[in-house]
């Protein structure tokens, strides 16, 4: 997209990206724009801190940032900046990511991350929340939330036909 971003998705680590690329596709449903980037709170802190400190001038109004293991990086950015930062815990075989879960959501009192569920989940759930926010502001994304909601409700809607049918048939 060529339009100027609103929401930066940051990531750990290139192998965050299998994740992290769920948010970027959602808020593209929204046609968000956005921008992606990888920065390490530990292999990379100087680039975060710069990172967090310029978004207020690079008009960013949300920041997403995806980590696994000692995950840091939503927490040092939520440091640097007063935008929301959304964290989005990433899984990895050790701890099975309950290791970046407690690091994003045990922020302390007064530098808050809002931390979403572990993963593909949490990813995207990042980008609805993003959207959310941004909707308060601008009534076209409010509208894109709630054609989202009624088709999230015609997929149950439709499972649940699915579901009757398939039992039915067994009988
Ligand atoms: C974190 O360490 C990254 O966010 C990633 O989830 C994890 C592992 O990184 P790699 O060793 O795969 O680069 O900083």
């Amino acid at each position: 997209m060529n339009i100027k971003p609103v929401v930066g998705i940051v990531m750990g680590s290139e192998s965050d990206f299998e994740v992290m690329k769920k948010a970027g596709d959602m808020l593209g449903k929204f046609k968000i724009p956005y921008e992606i980037d990888v920065i390490s709170a530990h292999r990379s802190p100087k680039l975060v801190v710069k990172y967090a400190e310029e978004a207020i001038r690079n008009e960013l109004k949300v920041i997403i940032a995806g980590a696994g293991k000692a995950a840091h990086l939503a927490g040092v950015i939520a440091a640097h900046t007063t935008i929301p930062v959304i964290g989005v815990p990433i899984s990895s075989d050790d701890l099975k990511g309950m290791d970046a879960l407690f690091s994003m959501v045990q922020m302390p009192a007064g530098v808050p991350v809002a931390t979403m569920g572990l993963g593909s989940s949490g990813a995207k759930n990042a980008a609805i929340l993003a959207a959310e926010i941004l909707s308060l502001s601008d009534t076209k994304i409010f509208d894109k939330l709630l054609n989202y909601r009624t088709v999230l409700e015609e997929e149950v809607l439709a499972a649940s036909e699915r579901v009757k049918k398939a039992s039915a048939e067994k009988k």
